[in-house]
């Protein structure tokens, strides 16, 4: 193997490390425990991120939100889904129209090793969303999740799938342009 090629390698083994990296932030929840997140008024959820435990077969999560440009300081409306995925179940969720996710929650069960997830949309007057987009997904099995929406797009739902060989879903995110 030629010198080239051990740095090639070294720096791909790195970036699967980085992938492990464990964040030093305010997780939302302990292991196996629920979540109940919601943004600052006037906010919309922006970062996702989490990491996988193999013994706990669960997720801790992190999230940050940001205030869409020049939307003001308040929402006129906001909505809670039920439950939008059954344990060890698929998952398909999009917020009503013209809304997008501005909190979650979430339980874990140790039965199933899986959480199911509810979200809060909320919306206003000027608030229009576009056409949406899915992410594909923003992890692998087992490894963490990271997505962070561009300027000017909003998430405003989920797809997932869930695998019982890992005990762990895919994530994908629903994202939208929108605009004020
Ligand atoms: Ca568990
Ligand atoms: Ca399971």
């Amino acid at each position: 193997m030629t010198t080239a090629a051990l740095v090639l390698l070294a720096a791909s083994t790195l970036a699967v490390q980085t992938a492990w990296a464990y964040r030093h932030v305010d997780y939302e929840n302990d292991w196996d425990a629920p979540v109940n997140f919601e943004c600052p008024e006037g906010q919309l959820l922006s970062t996702i991120y989490s990491y996988f435990s193999a013994y706990r077969a669960d997720r801790r999560w992190y999230f940050t939100c940001r205030g869409p440009e020049n939307y003001g300081n308040t929402y006129s409306s906001c909505e809670w889904s039920g439950w939008t995925n059954d344990f060890d179940a698929g998952a398909f969720y999009l917020c009503p129209p013209n809304t997008a996710i501005a909190g979650l929650a979430s339980e874990h069960n140790n039965y199933f090793e899986d959480r199911r997830m509810k979200f809060k949309c909320c919306g206003h007057p000027d608030f229009k969303v576009g056409a949406c987009q899915i992410t594909g997904n923003i992890n692998s099995l087992t490894y963490d999740a990271d997505y962070s929406t561009p300027s000017g797009k909003a998430i405003a739902g989920w797809v997932s799938e869930h695998f019982n060989a890992k005990n762990d879903r895919y994530f994908n995110m629903i994202v939208c342009p929108y605009t004020v």
